[in-house]
């Protein structure tokens, strides 16, 4: 079947979206024909007119809770323009089945969690004209009824899939951050991802209901074939690893590092990776740095025992300071990611996270609001509480009480407009500290801030400049 892949516009992706570009190469190496069109940057008029030019038989979209919108959109514009089949997948999908097929009638099929063999699977029925019951890990409507089947297995290896497809891409036109390294800014964008689950279950993320509380590795070879692939054939120097969590395997990462520098990637390649500061050894950053890893990004969330407990995070505050003094020993630059909000938040625990950041001496840090993703534990918990129901989620949640089109977890001890405040502050007041904030770079975030109509952080951030100012001049 011929089939075409979208996402929605988004200007703050720095990479091409890794989920559609996966199922793309791998239904054309099973007999169908993927196509995607990179509208990342487009208006929808621009993407359903190419849509129409394309003329494929099925659009499938990705979206996750904060884009669902958008997407949603777009499938009305393309149901209602050329009357075919739309397949969602991707996490919102994944985490409202029930919600999307009752509320957008324009929406068919709902393809869940791990995409690549149910999406095949769809296709090869829908081609044979077959029934859909027996296909596992998707969601449809038949005769009035919604049908949700049970969930497809996990794929076992994960080395038997394909690389991405990039050729749809322009790998160039993607999100620059001033702060990103020049290897990055100066060429080519692409992240890979090495591992899919997670064993944790931290209150505010739904990583393990679309992935499983199982890691499922793959193998060192196999990804430095991939870095080798993404050097050679798609000119990339710089790579993201974004798997939820790259070093859970101790002896994995070291021989990922050994075999980059077996092949002398090491000198051609600069990389970053995601870590929980709870499986790190010197060992282990040693090797990293040796391997041409230069930053490391930890989800500290908070400095405080009770804020840990609250976010149920794998880590104590012990080991949080463990791993920063071994990485700055090992040389690594740190991006450290801290939320605002939880029961535990209030104005003091905000001034004990500064001076935790202060002690903890970050090259970076990135200061959130703490949003409520459905699937997750937050989500729930508000639900309990009265905050809202599923039905939110169907509103477009723009406004003080929302970001990024999800709603804010309220704080007993903190209105909104302090943790707005709070957010800004932190992020404005350690990243001048750290020489980050440049003019230009202030310039170049702000005019993104206005690009992606992020005004409520582009408020508290201007307000924060100028708090600084008065307090400083
Ligand atoms: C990399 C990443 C980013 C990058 C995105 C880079 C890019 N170009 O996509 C950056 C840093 C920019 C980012 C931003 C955000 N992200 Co993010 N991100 C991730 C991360 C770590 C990996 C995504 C990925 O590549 N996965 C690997 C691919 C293979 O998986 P996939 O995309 O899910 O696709 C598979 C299936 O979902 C399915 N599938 C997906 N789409 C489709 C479409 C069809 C038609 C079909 C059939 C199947 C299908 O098949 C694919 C193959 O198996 C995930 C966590 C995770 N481990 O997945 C979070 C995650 C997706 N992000 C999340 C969030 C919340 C965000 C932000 C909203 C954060 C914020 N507040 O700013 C923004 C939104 C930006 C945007 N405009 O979309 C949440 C989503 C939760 C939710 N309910 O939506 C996740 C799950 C993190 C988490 N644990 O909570 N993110
Ligand atoms: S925040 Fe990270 S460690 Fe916690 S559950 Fe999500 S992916 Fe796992």
């Amino acid at each position: 079947m011929k089939i075409l892949f979208l996402s929605p516009p988004s200007k703050d992706l720095d990479f091409p979206p890794l989920g559609i570009a996966y199922i793309t190469s791998f239904l054309n190496k099973n007999g169908h024909e993927a196509i995607i069109f990179d509208g990342h940057n487009n208006s929808h008029k621009e993407i359903v007119s190419a849509v129409r030019k394309i003329n494929p038989q099925i659009v499938g979209i990705t979206m996750n809770t904060s884009t669902r919108f958008e997407g949603l959109c777009l499938a009305k514009e393309i149901k209602n323009t050329l009357k075919i089949p739309i397949i969602l997948g991707g996490p919102h999908p994944t985490l409202m089945p029930e919600q999307i097929l009752k509320n957008y009638p324009y929406i068919d099929y709902l393809v869940r969690n791990e995409g690549e063999y149910v999406c095949l699977n769809l296709l090869d029925a829908l081609e044979a004209n077959e029934k859909l019951n027996k296909i596992k890990g998707i969601s449809y409507k038949e005769g009035g009824k919604i049908f949700h089947n049970e969930r497809a297995e996990p794929l076992k290896d994960l080395d038997t899939l394909p690389y991405p497809e990039y050729k749809f891409f322009n790998l160039k036109g993607y999100a620059k951050h001033p702060l990103h390294p020049k290897e990055f800014l100066e060429y080519p964008a692409a992240s890979i991802i090495t591992s899919r689950g997670c064993p944790f279950n931290c209150t505010f993320c739904s990583s393990s209901h679309l992935w499983g509380h199982k890691i499922r590795f793959r193998k060192p070879k196999e990804i430095v074939d991939e870095i080798e692939y993404l050097y050679s054939e798609k000119n990339v120097r710089f790579v993201f690893f974004y798997d939820d969590n790259f070093t859970a395997d101790k002896k994995r990462v070291v021989d990922i590092c050994k075999t980059i520098i077996e092949r002398g990637l090491h000198k051609k390649i600069k990389w970053l990776c995601k870590s929980e500061v709870n499986v790190i050894t010197r060992e282990m950053l040693e090797w990293l740095k040796k391997a041409g890893c230069c930053v490391i990004e930890y989800g500290i969330e908070d400095g405080s025992p009770e804020g840990l407990k609250f976010f149920r995070k794998p880590h104590t505050i012990q080991q949080v300071l463990e791993a920063f003094k071994l990485t700055h020993e090992a040389g690594l630059e740190i991006v450290a990611y801290f939320i605002i909000g939880g029961d535990h938040e209030s104005p003091e625990n905000v001034q004990r996270k500064k001076k935790f950041i202060e002690k903890i001496n970050p090259t970076l840090v990135t200061a959130s609001l703490l949003l409520a993703y459905p699937g997750t534990e937050i989500y729930e918990i508000g639900k309990r509480r009265g905050q809202w129901d599923d039905n939110i989620l169907l509103q477009p949640c723009v406004g003080r009480e929302y970001h990024y089109r999800v709603p804010i977890f309220y704080s007993k001890n903190m209105n909104l407009e302090q943790m707005f405040e709070a957010s800004a502050d932190i992020d404005y007041w350690w990243n001048k500290k750290k020489g980050n904030l440049k003019l230009k770079n202030i310039l170049i975030i702000i005019s993104n801030l206005i690009k992606n109509r992020d005004f409520s952080k582009l408020y508290s951030m201007s307000k924060s400049i100028m708090i600084h100012k008065i307090k400083h001049n």
